[in-house]
């Protein structure tokens, strides 16, 4: 998949394309059904499979006291998008001059002149250009003198919900990751390096643990989660804490994850964490070994779900 930052004017790299655009933070059943329809059209037309995004998010620059955590990184979201077997994908900078280009002077700037489009496939619902104008009846009605034809793709809805990256979100911060699996057709990953930790998991519960600093900007609530680790090509099973520890009386939130019959040094590495299913909230114990007994019962149960997962 080609990967380009910026098109310049006068700079066609792709002729013949089917393009779609938008966000994408998640890469969700949602975009994957608009993306999949690019790619079959591609197909079709044989032409290239191109879609448009941007870094960073839109409303971080429009709206920048909203707090926003994205669920991808770009370099998931980019892998994410190479999955969906796209030939190109074009990252804009979205900068707040970017932000002022009218709808019509974009669609003509860079779906015709630097993409030669010929289809344009999109969400149902989704506006661009200055004060969102852009929508289906412009690229409609511009499509006819430009040469392209548009595609609409309507809402996926699973769990009786449209799927949206707002409401993968929103499910995250109440730790349900089984429901999130199913809106994003895979579990939620969290990408970071193995960091120092106070090596208390090993020595005082006998569990040892990696503490991973994570690159994404939302963790999924504060709680004990059945997971699988990527490591390189390997897929390890474990259990994953996401809290303070109160029984140590902390304060810093952190990730920690225990692999299953696992005991190489990972400090250094770089891992992603996929959360399967929520198992309880972290509490207070009593004494350190009536934590270390709760945690053999969550690796149990960890194994348990993962054997069925
Ligand atoms: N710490 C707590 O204070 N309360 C908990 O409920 C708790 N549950 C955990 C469950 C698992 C599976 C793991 C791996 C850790 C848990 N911890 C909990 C964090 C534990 O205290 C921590 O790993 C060690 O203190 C080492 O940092
Ligand atoms: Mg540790």
């Amino acid at each position: 998949m080609l990967v380009f930052y910026d098109l310049l004017p006068g700079q066609s790299p792709l002729s013949r394309t089917v393009v779609t655009i938008g966000n994408f933070d998640g890469v969700h059943l949602g975009h994957q059904v608009i993306l999949s329809r690019v790619v079959q059209r591609a197909r079709e037309l044989d032409g290239q499979a191109v879609a448009i995004t941007f870094d960073p998010h839109p409303l971080k620059v429009l709206r920048p006291t909203l707090h926003l955590p994205l669920l991808t990184t770009p370099k998931q979201k980019l892998e994410l998008l190479a999955a969906c077997r796209l030939d190109a994908v074009v990252v804009l900078p979205f900068t707040p001059e970017f932000a002022a280009l009218r709808a019509r002077e974009f669609v003509a700037q860079y779906f015709c002149e630097r993409l030669r489009v010929r289809e344009v496939v999109i969400g149902q619902d989704y506006c661009f250009g200055r004060g969102r104008e852009g929508n289906i009846d412009l690229l409609k009605e511009m499509g006819v003198n430009c040469g392209f034809t548009v595609q609409v793709v309507w809402a996926v809805e699973a769990e009786g919900a449209v799927v949206r990256s707002s409401l993968i979100r929103a499910l995250l911060r109440l730790g349900k990751v089984a429901e999130v699996r199913r809106l994003l057709g895979r579990p939620y990953g969290i990408s970071g390096q193995v960091v120092p930790g106070k090596g208390r998991g090993a020595k005082l519960l006998g569990v040892p643990t990696a503490n991973i600093r994570p690159v994404n900007e939302l963790l999924p609530a504060s709680g004990i989660y059945a997971v699988r680790t990527r490591r390189s090509a390997a897929i390890l099973p474990g259990v994953a804490n996401i809290g303070t520890a109160p029984t140590f009386d902390n304060c810093d939130s952190t990730l920690e994850v225990h692999l299953f019959d696992f005991a190489a040094d990972l400090y250094g590495e770089e891992l992603e964490v996929e959360f399967l299913a929520r198992l309880r909230e972290e509490r207070r114990f009593p004494s350190i070994e009536a934590l270390a007994t709760q945690i053999q019962a969550d690796i149990a149960a960890a194994r348990q779900v993962l054997t069925e997962a």
